[in-house]
């Protein structure tokens, strides 16, 4: 075991490097969101939720929001993953309680209109929230940026929004003579997209593939799995070297060949996933993020604690960020994240005594 680096070494870095940490390092997904009162505050200040992700003032504070409250080894960049098929030329809305309306992509025609050379050209917006935000980022915490992968983008495309079970986006993906030239087109973009934000200054970006789990072994492979891998060779290519952060959420035992396939440095493990299967199964060279349940979190007390001793127990530190399953639940109490991070570091405080 290498020795702990200087107190000032951001610990998500260190882990996804495969160096010791000096502590396990902790980010959340949605951790800057609605549970947050100040969140809530300045979104109303902002208005729409979109003027809020293309003000970057605004977004950079949102960012840090959460880092002000509590301990956290990362900041995830205040954005969302449906800003990419926008500025490719699809109008786009965020109605109150309802979630994003997106324009329709369901033909060839609709396909070839999207503009895939352009889109991440018009995203500077967000390549400025990523400055202001590193300026103000203390040393020992990451920056994490992210894309939605895309499967789980075109699905939105396909569906309009958000569906219950994306029945439509998964017809296309077995039969429309299109929908491999959307995921070409969204592979394309995407990259351009995480490249800018490298340059720009974040240090590790995530792949959400939130709806993964929608398709069967064979069509995860092809529309999951490999385009994850494009995008993820595309980035290194490019001379970007950062550390890649695949989140294909629910594919279960398909995190195995996931891993592998796509050579990520790390995988986020859905909550329903046995975290000791996970440290057995997967490649050791893949770091291991997750994956306390969201709803264990609004819970709270004695049945959170056992969760966190629990996920500790099994998966060892030089392979771990703590994380959630999936995201913050808006009803969440901000005690309940605050005793969470408590738990992880009163093991630290055991765990790292004789490093
Ligand atoms: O204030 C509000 O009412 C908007 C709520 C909200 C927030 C806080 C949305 C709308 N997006 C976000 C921010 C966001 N979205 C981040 C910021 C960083 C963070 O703190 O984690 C990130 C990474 C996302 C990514 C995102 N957007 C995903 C992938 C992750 C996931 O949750 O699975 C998805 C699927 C979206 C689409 C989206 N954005 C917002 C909504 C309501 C939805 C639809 C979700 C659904 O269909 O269920």
């Amino acid at each position: 075991m290498n020795a702990p680096l200087k107190s000032d070494s951001k610990s998500l870095l260190d882990v996804l490097n495969h160096r010791y940490p000096k502590r396990r390092p902790i980010w959340f997904m949605r951790q800057a969101g609605r549970y947050l009162p100040e969140y809530r505050a300045l979104r109303e200040k902002a208005g729409s939720f979109l003027d809020l992700c293309y003000a970057p003032e605004l977004a950079a504070e949102v960012t840090l929001q959460p880092l002000q409250r509590f301990d956290l080894d990362a900041a995830i960049l205040f954005a969302d993953i449906l800003l990419v098929p926008q500025k490719m030329g699809l109008e786009l809305e965020f109605v109150q309680n309802e979630g994003p309306k997106i324009e329709l992509v369901r033909s060839r025609e609709d396909v070839v209109r999207l503009d895939s050379v352009g889109a991440a050209g018009k995203l500077e917006a967000i390549y400025e929230t990523v400055k202001v935000v590193r300026r103000q980022l203390a040393s020992d915490v990451g920056l994490i940026g992210f894309c939605g992968a895309p499967w789980t983008v075109a699905s939105y495309l396909i569906e309009g929004g958000s569906s219950t079970d994306r029945s439509l986006a998964r017809q296309a993906a077995y039969e429309a003579e299109w929908f491999g030239l959307l995921i070409d087109k969204l592979v394309e973009v995407s990259t351009a997209y995480l490249v800018e934000q490298v340059k720009a200054g974040v240090e590790v970006v995530q792949i959400f593939d939130s709806w993964a789990g929608d398709l069967p072994a064979s069509l995860r492979r092809q529309w999951c799995d490999e385009p994850v891998r494009r995008i993820v060779s595309g980035l290194h290519d490019a001379g970007c070297d950062v550390p890649v952060i695949g989140f294909a959420r629910g594919v279960g035992a398909g995190q195995v060949e996931f891993a592998e396939h796509t050579g990520v440095a790390a995988i986020g493990l859905e909550s329903s996933i046995d975290a000791k299967w996970a440290v057995q199964a997967i490649g050791a060279n893949v770091v291991l993020q997750g994956n306390i349940d969201p709803v264990a979190v609004i819970v709270g007390g004695p049945r959170l604690e056992a969760e966190v001793n629990g996920l500790l127990d099994a998966v060892p530190v030089e392979r771990h960020i703590v994380n959630l399953g999936h995201g913050m639940r808006p009803e969440t109490p901000l005690g309940h994240v605050a005793d969470l991070i408590d738990l992880v570091r009163a093991r630290d405080a055991v765990d790292f005594v004789d490093v």
